[in-house]
């Protein structure tokens, strides 16, 4: 508990480089729960092991926790202190001892939904990264694992659901209306993994057999009604078994993989051993309520857990600082799996937007960290997207410099040798050096440094003679003012425009500061395809006149790359047009119509290509960002493109849209681009378009179209909007998952009273910040609108500030998470800058703030 009377407690900077082997091990646990929404009693006996040589005493992590009673083999023991909310068990010279340790907790008042919480009437867990410690006292660090076996009892009727990690291997009832089961989890285990759920649920049952032919039973739990909603979670879940056995030979390891969906989740989903809990969120999908991407995001969060199978329980993390060991191994291997399901250069193309759209900013903030941090005063604040997405780049980059099968040399040895171990990036890097045969010391730096690196690139002619220099510079960032270049694989080709030869795709390996990469011969300059399928994260700085970039988006035979062309040619085009220059809008309007003409079969990737970058894309590339001029411009050649190609958008959404039960990538992709094409014919502001929009919106036979046709409307003032939002709230208002789209696409709105809008909307009945999907479907979506947030009089920066504020002391995770908007002050004019300072001073001077907010305030401010 927050105690908002008391003095503030200065911040304690956890170093990596303070990194001590545990001096007490736990080889064995058996915890015993009495079962209660308002008081669970959790009596813990830990089996502990001294590996330090002289005698210590025992440390165990606690949070919010009380000892009842506290045991060592077997009688009652007086050798105990607290250390802050920790308990301090002196046990003699002992080397071996059994700890018991009894507990009781609230979960209903556990807002903060680490631990053990109360959500809808059922029990659940969310342990990563330090929440055992609020269940009951423990080391609570991810290098001591352990045997669980957990008991548990509770009313039958509350919690006919008993589940925890690993196998049931007893049950039974007591005659007070109570049962009881026994869970045994075989695989030693660090305390984040540990899970508990009890509930009524009901359950979607599967099977999946295993490539040595053991049979797995498969648990997809739900509350009833919503079981109907779980196939295609279980159907990844299969596909995800498989694909871990060809593509990396690893198999199950228990007899038993059960998942359970919650309402209440601060993330996405947990990997906890043999029962992972998701956010409802990426389990419940039907047509009529999911949309295609939340399709995919069900199958790409399902996959991610089941793969931390291998890559985060199998081989662990030795402390926090290793996160991204697996964090970023794990998305890579997600992105690979999503990539095999559907088609590979979509899904490159969203990875890539979405490391812009997140991970650059960060790496170029206030909060921009290594993939490796070396310092965090609160560890759930890096949980970020240099952790997972850069991270899962790093990992890309060692299989792209390997290939496939040295890369998977290196994984197999590096599972094999780690198996069961918790284990650094370190590690990782050497199996990928031994198994690929390469050396990596100086690609060890992405681990490093960070921030985004820099390629500014010359082409020169000498004699007929081409060749490409690149400059690399790695940007100064908080602590880490000097910079050394790093190593990196870098895909090129060069094409002759006139039909001549080309210089076919290459893969370069740069390590120099500057680099001078021959072409061979070419008669005028070639048009250079660089950085294909993003093969390194960095920013590419090279003057391309519009025509070279158009003749790339329509020939280069890199999909990525032609999508790059595409983008950069718009994004030139906004940025001087935002600056106030004037805007090449024919250039982009005939590339467009070229990509749209020459669209083939393949909608999907079309409908990426045409898209306009974001305004936040847009600001990144300006000196100072102008969130008026970017919307103002971006609306202006979205409304040229849109009356350029009036016919083809009107043909494309004349069509007959593929049933929403169709999920091919095909339908879609033709969904996706049937969204773009409204989007497009919105923004010229001809009269019938709301009308047609709202054609779409009534006639839709899923969420895919119902969605876009209403986020289309709600930019708009039309009858038809209001009409709309009016239909889908009374269709829909008992439908969580789907509210939330209803909240999301108010506050996306790019209407000029937004801000005033989404002041109205947390005042709406359906708001709670008790629920962080709702919290950040209205907030979260707000913060991403760069034009409303960034509102000339400061009044979206108070709100998310007042957000902040109220919700910091019920769930400072979630909480925290709202702050780095904020801290981008930086890339703004002084007025705005000052503006969004005075915020995060205002949030920092509230009393009792958490650890996690007071960390994200105070380095957002520092600039
Ligand atoms: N390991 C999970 C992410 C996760 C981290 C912290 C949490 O606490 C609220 C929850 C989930 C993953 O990568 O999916
Ligand atoms: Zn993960």
């Amino acid at each position: 508990m927050t105690d908002a009377s008391s003095s503030p407690v200065p911040p304690v900077t956890i170093h990596r480089s303070d990194y001590r082997p545990p001096e007490w091990q736990v080889p064995d646990i058996a915890l015993d729960f009495a079962l209660g929404l308002d008081t669970t009693r959790v009596g813990a006996a830990l089996s502990v092991v001294r590996h330090a040589d002289a005698p210590t005493p025992l440390t165990l992590r606690g949070d919010g926790l009380t000892p009842l009673a506290v045991c060592v083999d077997g009688e009652s023991w007086n050798d105990w202190h607290m250390e802050g909310a920790d308990l301090i068990v002196d046990l003699g010279d002992r080397t071996h001892a059994v700890v018991e340790v009894d507990t009781a907790i609230d979960p209903a008042a556990n807002t903060q939904l680490m631990g053990l919480y109360a959500s809808n009437g059922m029990l659940c867990t969310q342990c990563e990264a330090e929440g055992f410690r609020r269940i009951t006292f423990h080391p609570d660090r991810p290098d001591v694992l352990s045997r669980y076996k957990v008991r548990m009892t509770g009313d039958k009727t509350a919690f006919p659901i008993l589940l925890s990690n690993g196998n049931c291997i007893a049950k039974g009832e007591g005659d007070d209306g109570s049962h009881w089961a026994l869970w045994e989890d075989p695989w030693p285990k660090p305390s984040y993994l540990f899970a508990l759920v009890a509930g009524d649920l009901v359950v979607n049952r599967d099977s999946f057999t295993t490539m040595s032919g053991r049979k797995v039973e498969l648990g997809i739990w739900v509350r009833a009604g919503d079981e109907g909603r779980t196939g295609h979670a279980m159907q990844a879940l299969k596909d995800s078994m498989a694909w871990d056995e060809r593509v990396y030979g690893r198999e199950y390891d228990l007899d038993l993989f059960n998942i359970v969906a919650v309402s209440d989740f601060n993330m996405g989903a947990m990997e906890n051993k043999g029962l992972n809990i998701f956010n409802t969120r990426y389990i419940l999908a039907d047509p009529d309520t999911a949309t295609d991407l939340d399709y995919d995001g069900v199958q790409g969060v399902v996959a991610h857990e089941y793969f931390h199978n291998w890559s985060g329980n199998r081989v662990t993390c030795r402390d926090w600082f290793q996160l991204s060991l697996k964090e970023g191994f794990t998305v890579y291997r997600d992105q690979s799996f999503s990539a095999d399901m559907g088609s590979a250069p979509v899904k490159r193309i969203e990875d890539v937007r979405l490391l812009r759209a997140a991970q650059f900013p960060e790496d170029a903030g206030p909060l921009a960290h290594p993939i490796r941090p070396d310092s965090y005063q609160e560890i759930s604040n890096f949980y970020t997207a240099t952790v997972y997405n850069k991270g899962a780049e790093i990992i890309r980059m060692m299989a792209t410099l390997l290939g496939p099968q040295r890369f998977r040399a290196g994984t197999d040895l590096y599972f094999d040798r780690h198996d069961g171990e918790a284990a650094t990036c370190e590690d990782f890097v050497r199996a990928m050096e031994e198994g690929g045969a390469i050396d990596l010391t100086q690609f060890r730096r992405w681990y490093e440094q960070a921030g985004t690196p820099r390629l500014t690139l010359t082409l020169s002619e000498d004699q007929g003679q081409w060749a490409l220099d690149v400059v690399q510079t790695v940007p100064p960032t908080p602590g880490q003012p000097e910079k050394l270049p790093m190593m990196m694989p870098l895909r090129i080709a060069a094409f002759d425009r006139s039909g001549g030869a080309s210089l076919p795709d290459t893969l370069v390996t740069l390590t120099g500061a500057t680099q001078r990469i021959a072409l061979g011969a070419f008669g005028a300059r070639p048009a250079l395809s660089i950085n294909r399928g993003f093969s390194a994260p960095v920013i590419v700085d090279f003057e391309r006149a519009p025509g070279e970039l158009a003749w790339l988006a329509a020939h280069d035979d890199d999909p990525f790359a032609r999508y790059e062309a595409l983008q950069q040619l718009m994004l030139d085009t906004l940025v001087a047009a935002a600056a106030g220059n004037a805007a090449h809008h024919p250039a982009v309007i005939d590339a467009v119509t070229q990509t749209l003409r020459g669209r083939g079969d393949d909608p999907a990737f079309v409908a990426e290509a045409v898209l306009l970058p974001s305004e936040a894309f847009i600001g990144d590339q300006m000196l100072t960002v102008d969130p008026d001029a970017i919307r103002r411009e971006r609306l202006a050649l979205q409304a040229a493109i849109g009356r350029a190609l009036e016919d083809e958008w009107r043909a494309i959404l004349a069509g007959k849209a593929p049933p929403a039960t169709d999920l091919s990538p095909h339908a879609k992709g033709e969904r996706r681009l049937r969204g773009v094409a409204l989007a497009y014919l919105a923004a010229t502001g001809i009269a019938d378009i709301p009308a047609l929009v709202f054609g779409v919106f009534s006639d839709a036979d899923g969420m895919t179209e119902r969605q876009a046709a209403l986020a289309t409307l709600a930019h708009g003032d039309s009858d038809e909007r209001a009409h709309a939002l009016d239909i889908f709230y009374q269709r829909y208002r008992d439908n969580p998952l789907v509210l939330d789209k209803w909240f999301q696409v108010q506050a996306w709105s790019m209407r000029p009273d937004t801000v005033e809008a989404v002041h109205q909307l947390a005042e709406h009945p359906d708001f709670t910040l008790s629920n962080p999907n709702r919290v950040r479907s209205l907030y979260g979506a707000f913060t991403g609108n760069q034009a409303a947030f960034h509102q000339a009089d400061g009044a979206g920066y108070r709100l998310i500030a007042d957000l902040v504020i109220a919700l910091d002391p019920r769930n400072p995770q979630t909480a925290a998470r709202m702050i780095p908007p904020l801290g981008r002050w930086k890339r703004f004019d002084e007025a705005r800058a000052a503006m969004m300072r005075a915020e995060l001073e205002r949030i920092l001077a509230q009393p009792g703030l958490s650890r996690d907010t007071t960390e994200q305030a105070s380095k957002s401010l520092l600039g």
